[in-house]
């Protein structure tokens, strides 16, 4: 057949969708790259995300070695990896990460909501090794967002169901629509990329009026705690600064106001049921839920950014960067050479800035 099109080394420039033919190779790379995260080794764990993201945009699954030479961003590491599985079905250094007792207790702890790889690794050198050890210690200290993420472990650990984020994308609608009425609002995150299940459901709007969408997320809140169905919130104000540059950095958190939460979702708001025969039963599981509520004039950047996936924001900046002298985050783009802003009404207006064919939201599952 025709000599297969070359792979950019950008996920940017991949159509990637959730179609994964390579999930035997990426799930090792993801094994690794978690490992070496938990170790802070940083350049490593991006390597191995990255190569983990160039395999995912394969048409098909790799069936020799040969087949990688052409491929950017597969160290020597990652190929090893990739030739010992094909020839034996697994890996040595994997199964090593798998069966570790410190890899296996900090993926554990790191499972907890509000607990990150620091405050797991200052718990795993106390000895601790399970969570039940963790809520017996007094001398543990957890604050909010860790009480609630023990509270609601069951649930909040166990998948976010298409059905079950539909359902949440309704009731947030309508709460919204009820303060006001020609608000903007999407579904976004990884179930506006087509997949079927995700660890929490990320929402964005924004009032039609500049100024006002502060103010709408905070009746929003209000309103959800009326419900009765606001089990946790993180309520983050906006820091935006219309006069700053965007970041440098390629992981920028944004400065938009923004709540983390913990919802109750009723299964008769379900229309296939809970995504666990248990919690139907019960008739309601707790969902996490973000929302955010950028001005409407940045509308664009940050549903762009809230899209996803993590590696394709990271690929587009540092594309913005390094082929464009373009600054890229969530609130904005800014031409270096012309030392100006652009503007853009669309994510596709954000595209044609960066010279980027445009990919369907369906297409960055990188
Ligand atoms: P999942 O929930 O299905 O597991 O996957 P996801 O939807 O792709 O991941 P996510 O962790 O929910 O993040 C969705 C996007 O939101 C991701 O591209 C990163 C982006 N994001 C920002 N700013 C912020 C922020 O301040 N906090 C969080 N939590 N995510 C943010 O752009
Ligand atoms: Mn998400
Ligand atoms: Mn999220």
């Amino acid at each position: 057949g025709a000599p297969a099109a070359e792979v950019s080394q950008y996920a940017c420039q991949r159509r990637t969708t959730t179609d994964n033919y390579n999930v035997v190779f990426t799930d090792a790379f993801e094994v690794l790259a978690e490992c070496y995260e938990f170790n802070q080794m940083d350049g490593r764990c991006l390597a191995f995300r990255r190569a983990a993201s160039v395999l995912k945009s394969l048409p098909r699954g790799l069936s020799s070695l040969e087949e990688t030479h052409s491929l950017p961003c597969l160290g020597g590491h990652a190929k090893a990896i990739i030739g010992e599985i094909l020839q034996h079905g697994r890996a040595f250094d994997v199964e090593k990460v798998l069966s570790d007792e410190r890899y296996q207790t900090l993926k554990l702890f790191t499972s907890v909501y509000g607990v990150g790889p620091k405050t797991a690794e200052k718990w795993y050198r106390s000895g601790l090794r399970s969570l039940d050890h963790i809520l017996a210690d007094q001398s543990i200290q957890l604050n909010h967002m860790q009480q609630n993420g023990f509270l609601h472990y069951g649930d909040i650990s166990r998948a976010v169901s298409k059905a079950e984020a539909r359902a949440l994308t309704k009731a947030i609608g309508e709460t919204v629509q009820a303060i006001t009425p020609d608000a903007l609002l999407a579904l976004t995150g990884g179930f506006r990329r087509g997949k079927e299940f995700g660890h929490d459901v990320d929402i964005i709007f924004t009032t039609l009026e500049l100024g006002m969408e502060e103010n709408l997320l905070l009746a929003v809140i209000k309103s959800l705690e009326k419900q009765g169905i606001l089990l946790y919130c993180d309520y983050q104000a906006s820091t935006f600064d219309l006069t700053k540059l965007p970041t440098h950095s390629f992981e920028a958190m944004d400065h938009f106001a923004k709540c983390f939460l913990i919802l109750r979702l009723e299964a008769s708001q379900v229309e296939e049921g809970l995504n666990s025969p248990v919690e139907d039963i019960r008739g309601w599981r707790a969902v996490r839920v973000d929302l955010v509520s950028p001005p409407v004039d940045r509308y664009a950047f940050a549903l762009l950014g809230w899209t996803g996936s993590r590696q394709f924001e990271r690929d587009l900046r540092r594309f913005a960067r390094k082929e464009r002298r373009m600054l890229l985050d969530n609130h904005g783009l800014y031409d270096k050479t012309k030392e100006e802003f652009l503007a853009a009404g669309t994510e596709k207006d954000i595209f044609d800035h960066l010279g980027l064919e445009y990919m369907e939201p369906w297409q960055r599952n990188a």
